[in-house]
């Protein structure tokens, strides 16, 4: 089992639906556990196009068997039954599911970066994520 780190997005839609639905489609995963839930904060957006909408945004704590790249694909899938498009670069999103950190593990592939390269500078990562450290 590796414990790992999630943060979770969403600014299109219904954004509280989306967070909860995201969550227990995490915690159904085969071999994962989500242990710990933050609260549910909004956010105003950080870069993007200028127009859209707040944010909330949450983090995780899980437990899993699953390995960081194919827990990557996982989320993905899960991005998109909940209705995820192909958006421009930090546009809006129905949710957007990433992976903080997974065990200690150190990540370096153009698709995934592990720990997530930009979690320090996100007050928006960070306050969640010191909720379920
Ligand atoms: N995600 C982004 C870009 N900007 N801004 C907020 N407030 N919250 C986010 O989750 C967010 C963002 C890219 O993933
Ligand atoms: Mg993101
Ligand atoms: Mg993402």
């Amino acid at each position: 089992m590796a414990l790992c780190y999630l943060g979770i997005g969403s600014n299109l839609g219904n954004r509280l639906n989306n967070i909860r639905s995201a969550i227990r489609n995490i915690d159904q995963l085969k071999g994962t556990k989500v242990l710990k839930v933050s609260r549910i904060i909004e956010t105003n957006p950080l870069g993007g196009p200028k127009a859209q909408g707040k944010f909330l945004n949450a983090a995780l704590r899980i437990e899993t068997r699953i390995l960081p790249l194919q827990l990557l694909r996982e989320l993905k899938k899960i991005e998109s039954n909940l209705g995820r498009a192909k958006t421009v670069r930090n546009g809006p999103r129905t949710i957007d599911l990433d992976i903080l950190f997974y065990a200690d593990k150190i990540v370096n592939r153009k698709g995934l970066k592990i720990p997530h390269p930009r979690v320090f500078e996100r007050e928006f990562v960070v306050k969640p994520l010191l909720e379920v450290l």
